[in-house]
């Protein structure tokens, strides 16, 4: 025993000398500390062992995991500031001599905002994923507990291909993907997180709220343990993170036949205060997020065991999130290309170290 701690400690010292980026830690991390890593196998081997065996051993295994515990936590450190020097080397090596010009161009808000909500969900263990414009009739709706014929569909007049696919019409259509392709971590004992930006379009009447063409970020996260109240934790966090002030929100029940329970998360509009306008159809409130515990059909569709794991998952209405941000009065602006009006977005908000 003393002696596989002793190589094992070895190997992890040699092993995390190697790591370039705070990215490749939590590889190492779940190698020696998750439930099926090195540290859980030595506690395994000590099932037969007798009392007096079990004591030393024990100690000599703990002893063993908060070293790798304190120098994993050292190594982020370290790799997480030389990460900063990078970036920082990196801005200081712009050159002066370009002239100053706004003719470079400037991001979208729409791109500027998901930037800024990708950073607020990295920030806390959410991977981003991307998803396909073009997908099929399962992704879209079967894999979402929507067989054909059902009424849910009407909500969502979608535009079909003549190859038999279709246009998104919300990311949800990503949700049976991604879940797909994390499903592992679980049986690992990690969490999926997963955020997954995208382009919908659906067949809608325009008007000041609603285009035909605009963006969704969808987000899910599946444990053991996943409750209503995490989901709401982590609105509430991105939605005060955005707008780095109090706003009003409600939650309301919502139908969608991929959640259960559902909720509808609405923003009090920000343009009128709520006493009502064009931009929120005069009601005083945006739907901006909708929301719920993940249905055990679409678990079970993923390949994922709905007795074990349970999950939430939220669809932002990223291009409304842009009109509340920015103060747009008129979702059309965004599609406009009128460059007079977007390009004015970027300096107002946001530092753009790539226009340096
Ligand atoms: C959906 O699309 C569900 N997939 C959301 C969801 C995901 C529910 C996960 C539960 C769990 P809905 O059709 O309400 O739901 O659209 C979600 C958000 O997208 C809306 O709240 C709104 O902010 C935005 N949205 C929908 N249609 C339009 C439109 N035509 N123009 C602009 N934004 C829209």
């Amino acid at each position: 025993m003393f002696l596989k701690t002793d190589e094992l400690r070895e190997k992890f010292i040699k092993r995390s000398e190697e790591l370039k980026a705070v990215s490749d830690v939590d590889q190492l991390r779940i190698e020696y500390l998750g439930k099926k890593g090195y540290v859980s196998a030595l506690m395994q081997d000590l099932r037969n062992a007798s009392a007096e065996e079990k004591k030393e051993a024990g100690k000599t295994i703990n002893e063993l995991k908060q070293f790798i515990e304190s120098a994993i936590a050292e190594k982020i450190e370290i790799l997480k500031k030389k990460e900063v020097q990078l970036l920082i080397d990196a801005a200081e090596s712009y050159d002066e001599s370009m002239p100053s010009s706004n003719d470079l161009g400037s991001y979208h808000p729409i791109t500027l905002v998901k930037r800024e909500v990708e950073s607020i969900f990295t920030s806390m263990g959410f991977t981003v994923e991307d998803y396909s414009e073009i997908t099929d009739d399962y992704n879209c709706f079967e894999a979402l507990n929507i067989p054909p014929h059902h009424p849910a569909r009407d909500m969502q007049d979608t535009y079909y291909l003549s190859s038999n696919q279709l246009l998104k019409t919300h990311t949800s259509a990503a949700q049976n993907t991604i879940l797909r392709k994390y499903k592992n971590n679980l049986e690992n004992g990690n969490p999926i997180r997963a955020i997954f930006p995208g382009r919908c379009f659906r067949n809608e009447k325009i008007d000041a709220c609603h285009e035909n063409t605009f963006f969704q970020m969808e987000g899910i996260m599946v444990d053991k343990d996943i409750s209503v109240s995490n989901l709401i934790y982590f609105m509430k966090t991105m939605l005060s993170e955005v707008f780095q002030r109090d706003i009003t929100v409600r939650l309301r029940p919502g139908f969608f036949p991929f959640v259960e329970p559902g909720f509808e998360l609405d923003i009090q509009c920000l343009i009128c205060g709520g006493t009502g306008c064009s931009s929120c159809k005069d009601s005083g409130w945006l739907e901006l997020c909708p929301c719920g515990m993940i249905h055990p059909n679409v678990l079970t569709a993923a390949g994922i065991d709905p007795e074990k794991y349970t999950g939430f998952a939220f669809g932002l209405g990223l291009t409304r999130l842009a009109m509340m941000r920015y103060g747009v009065k008129d979702i059309r602006v965004f599609n406009s290309g009128n460059l007079k009006s977007l390009s004015q977005f970027t300096e107002k908000s946001f530092v753009n170290p790539e226009s340096k």
